[in-house]
């Protein structure tokens, strides 16, 4: 099932709006028979990928899945079925699966007589489908909340400067992020102030992020900004009062606050089809992601730097008393060149 995880981590970022799956099928003598991992949307399903790699090598032996086998006609075949017709004879899959078209294959595969197990690894499977699962249950996009910062926690000095507070391979860390997101959203301030490209760099074959921008007066993308190079397709959010002058592709949503109402922008990215967002820019837009309750996952890349005075990565997030705090969890520390990534999530409830 390790095994599984990995190769479902291939997947990520181009199998959207489908999941990330990995299967791994093992003979009747418990041999490596055949292993296979969900390419992209619309394609063949994981296990379909493992029964053709083991042919006649999968009759009677054990398929370890990381989401349960689907029992639906969809794009693809039933995973179930096809398994049955295999001949396996057990299946073991990690998480089950929560959309109601596809679900039932564990059923399908009992009455067929295959033994069926659930939950090996089910943790690590589940952290690894975050993105899917997480707009399955609840009808919004995984939101990844990434930041480069000093040890102090500063992204920019107090003159403003911020090119490069962290390392080339932290950086480089970072494009690897875009690459497996759907789309990447900066807010007004980081567009005026760093006119940034967002597209993915250095990684061969990376499906291009949706470049999203919200800029709630209309004010903040100018004709020629880099966004606006069409070298990725690019979503600018502005106010349904706003003058959208002659900015190209619009939503307009409802404000909340000084900028606009955060749970309508996921709406109308999951609409589009987005599973995952990865938060890239402004300490004001993050602190309201946050105050939405809209994070998932936060990923830190700290620099052995110090500034003392200077912008700091979180904006007013609506916590004033430490009773408020919003409590994570570290999954993950990593030494990224001289810098470290700290990934952790929100405490549930
Ligand atoms: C995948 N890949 O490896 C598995 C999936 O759009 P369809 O017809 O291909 O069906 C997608 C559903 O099938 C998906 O939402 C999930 O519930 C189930 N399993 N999907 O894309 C796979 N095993
Ligand atoms: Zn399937």
């Amino acid at each position: 099932m390790r095994r599984a995880i990995a190769l479902a981590a291939r997947g990520l970022g181009s199998t959207s709006p489908n999941p990330v799956v990995g299967c791994v099928i093992l003979d009747a003598s418990g041999h490596l028979a055949g292993e296979g991992f969900h390419r992209r949307a619309g394609g063949p399903h994981a296990e379909i990928h493992a029964l053709r790699a083991a042919g006649e090598r999968a009759r009677g032996g054990t398929a370890y899945v990381t989401l349960e086998p689907c029992a639906h006609t969809g794009r693809t075949g039933p995973c179930a079925q096809a398994l049955i017709d295999a001949g396996v004879a057990r299946v073991s899959y990690a998480v089950a699966d929560p959309n109601p078209q596809a679900a039932g294959g564990a059923d399908t595969l009992r009455a067929a007589g295959l033994t069926v197990s659930h939950g090996l690894l089910g943790e690590e499977a589940e952290a690894g489908n975050a993105a899917w699962l997480t707009s399955v249950r609840h009808g919004r996009p995984h939101v990844l909340w990434k930041y480069a910062a000093t040890l102090d926690g500063r992204i920019a000095a107090a003159d403003s400067t911020s090119r490069w507070i962290t390392s080339a391979e932290a950086r480089a860390d970072v494009h690897r992020l875009r690459a497996e997101s759907d789309a990447v959203v900066v807010g007004s301030g980081t567009a005026r102030a760093d006119d940034p490209h967002l597209a993915v760099r250095g990684i061969e074959g990376a499906v291009q992020p949706l470049r999203v921008v919200i800029d709630t007066e209309a004010t903040a993308v100018k004709p020629g900004a880099r966004v606006l190079d069409g070298g990725a397709p690019t979503l600018i959010a502005i106010a349904e009062d706003a003058d959208a002058g002659e900015l190209p592709e619009v939503v307009r949503l409802p404000r909340a606050g000084r900028g606009l109402d955060i749970p309508a922008l996921l709406a109308a990215l999951h609409e589009r089809g987005v599973r995952s967002v990865l938060l890239e820019g402004g300490p004001a837009l993050a602190g309201s992601f946050v105050a939405a309750g809209a994070v998932d996952k936060v990923v830190g890349y700290l620099a052995p730097v110090l500034l003392g005075a200077g912008r700091t990565a979180l904006g007013d997030a609506g916590i004033s008393t430490l009773g408020e705090a919003l409590r994570l969890r570290m999954t993950e520390t990593v030494r990224i060149g001289p810098d470290l990534r700290i990934t952790a999530i929100p405490e549930p409830g």
